[in-house]
């Protein structure tokens, strides 16, 4: 019976938890050591890399360039000179739609590379070919063309931010992983034509859908990557954006004006009411780590301590931002512990109570879209505009109608219900369902990428709330019970939002130490983080509070270990914790 006697001893060594995270590795069953990259240049020049690449399989490319050093920044410093490919593949006529698509891509070629590939995940809905750069890690440093590896972007099968991609089924199929699967022998293939040899090494990053896509990539594609890089997983993307609508649906029945936009589903909780949350529920657990610093980094101790009803006052008057109404007490609990369907079965995951929910103000546009990390954006904005959306055309089988869709009447009348059942729905030539195509199939069994020497590391907002952290939590109490956790390692990151921003120390590397762990064996312990005050090269950091130090630093900490104060020494400085 070895695969039962390989199942014991991993979940024997769980019970040394504490020593995995500073040990290398930790299970019993030997990892097995995959080899270093090694580097190599460029040949040629840019232009040529046209004919270089001429005949790829149903690929057409359409650009090659050079891209003077410079003329890119990563953390405000120059990136080097490389190549800029850019093409498409499996273009085609929509059957359902009309409508033409294709999976549209580049890749950005270091001219000094380091052997390595990678694969980055994009946002939201795809749609777009964003630079490929690696950005990484919330606030980003460097990225990873930057750091010399060959940099793979695409968008994922369509063109455009608007969900109606989703009446055609194979877009759907594309967006959802199957656009990953054409894009890999392609990138290393041309990564072979370009440097005389495909990556030694391969890595998939990105963080929201990126982190999904990089989920994906682990479970689906593990053969081709070694190294996985998730953040803010919306693994079950499909799910949270259905728990986010019957969250508007809750918050809609508090609003204090009429629902037309998210401006007045923002009247639910304001701005204000938000803040007094955040700093009662910061008043209650920041010292519950040792340190009165502003951030909750005990996050357990203060789920068990900070009570909604008893510790944020309840107005006995009208709404003045002092105090919280019942009624709105008995919504947030809701969004808080998981909306549920009308039988009480929770749609997605519960959300804990964090410092960071205060974060960002309803409405206010930066960049010229009311973008941001926290509840204003994600609950009020995106619920009203980007999930209707979402699971109107893409996630439900069969979709909603494209002559009759109204996305604002879609959030604030469809059934919750239906809604709900919709994304495990079938339906004529949409043969598999938003659950099926969106999601990693059995994320907690991950052998197959484990038992080749793959690892993967995940980062979580503890102030995310549209993804949230508890669900990347029990995926990893998952992965750790059915595959171990000796090539996996997850790190929450207190105060931040949605891959960035919120009081946090949002600023970290984590591909370095990946790739540390794939190709010398050296697991990741904690890992320091900083927070983007004034002058951070990477972009400042608005919602970070008046009295922290701009460059402050904390240990980032694999779980379930905590950032606690030592006792001694500054406030500000990631020396002064231990992850206990
Ligand atoms: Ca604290």
């Amino acid at each position: 019976m070895p695969t039962l006697m390989k199942r014991a001893t991993r979940v024997g060594a769980l019970s040394a938890l504490a020593a995995l995270s500073t040990a290398c590795g930790g299970g019993t069953d030997p990892l097995p050591q995959l080899g270093a990259a090694t580097p190599a240049s460029l040949s040629g020049a840019c232009d040529q890399l046209s004919s270089a690449l001429a005949g790829l399989p149903n690929t057409q490319i359409t650009l090659a360039e050079t891209v003077a050093a410079g003329t890119l920044a990563q953390g405000g410093q120059p990136v080097a000179e490389h190549c800029r490919v850019t093409g498409k593949m499996h273009e085609r006529v929509s059957a359902v739609d009309g409508n033409t698509y294709a999976i549209g891509f580049e890749m950005r070629l270091p001219k000094a590379w380091n052997g390595r590939f990678l694969h980055q995940g994009n946002g939201g809905i795809d749609g777009a070919v964003l630079p490929a750069v690696g950005a990484l890690g919330g606030g980003p440093l460097t990225g990873a063309l930057h750091q010399g590896f060959a940099v793979l972007s695409s968008d994922a099968g369509h063109s455009g931010s608007a969900p109606t991609f989703g009446i055609d089924p194979q877009a759907r199929l594309d967006y959802g992983y199957q656009a990953v699967a054409k894009l890999t022998p392609m990138a290393k293939e041309t990564i072979k034509r370009a440097y005389g040899k495909g990556p030694d090494r391969s890595y998939f990053a990105g963080c929201s859908n990126g982190g999904r896509h990089a989920m994906v990539a682990a479970t689906r594609y593990h053969a081709d990557y070694d190294g996985i890089l998730a953040g803010a997983p919306g693994y079950n993307l499909p799910k949270a954006a259905t728990a986010n609508l019957a969250a508007a649906r809750l918050y809609q029945t508090v609003a204090t004006t009429p629902v037309n936009n998210q401006i007045d589903l923002a009247t639910a909780v304001t701005d204000t009411e938000r803040q007094l949350l955040a700093s009662r529920v910061v008043a209650k657990c920041d010292a519950l780590d040792g340190a009165t610093d502003g951030l909750v980094q005990d996050v357990a101790a203060c789920q068990a301590s900070f009570k909604l009803a008893d510790d944020v006052p309840t107005c006995s008057g009208a709404r003045d931002g002092t105090c919280l109404s019942t009624a709105q007490k008995s919504v947030l609990a809701q969004v808080f512990s998981g909306t549920t369907t009308s039988k009480g079965e929770r749609i997605y995951a519960s959300f804990p109570f964090d410092g960071g929910f205060g974060a960002g103000k309803a409405g206010v546009p930066s960049g010229g879209s009311p973008v941001g990390s926290g509840i204003a954006f994600w609950e009020y904005f995106a619920a009203l505009n980007l999930d209707a959306g979402a699971t109107g055309l893409i996630f439900g089988s069969p979709p909603q109608s494209l002559a009759t869709f109204n996305p604002l009447s879609f959030a604030l009348t469809t059934d919750i219900d239906a809604l709900n059942a919709s994304m495990y729905a079938t339906s004529g030539l949409y043969s598999e369902a938003a659950m099926s195509f969106m999601t990693p199939p059995k994320p907690t069994q991950m052998q197959a990428l484990r038992d080749r020497g793959g690892k993967i590391m995940v980062y979580h907002g503890v102030s995310d709330s549209i993804f949230s952290v508890n669900d990347t939590e029990t995926w990893f109490k998952g992965v750790s019970s059915d595959t171990g956790n000796d090539f996996a390692r997850f790190y929450r990151v207190p105060g931040m939002g949605h891959c960035s921003g919120g009081p946090a120390t949002d600023q970290f590397d984590m591909l370095t130490p990946l790739v540390n762990w794939v190709e010398k064996g050296q697991a990741p312990a904690d890992i320091v983080a900083s927070a983007r005050g004034a002058g951070n090269p990477g972009g400042v950091n608005g919602d970070l509070p008046a009295g922290w130090a701009a460059d402050r630093t904390r240990p980032l900490c694999p779980y379930p270990q905590v950032a606690r104060y030592k006792g001694t020494g500054s406030l500000e400085l990631a020396s002064s914790f231990s992850c206990r």
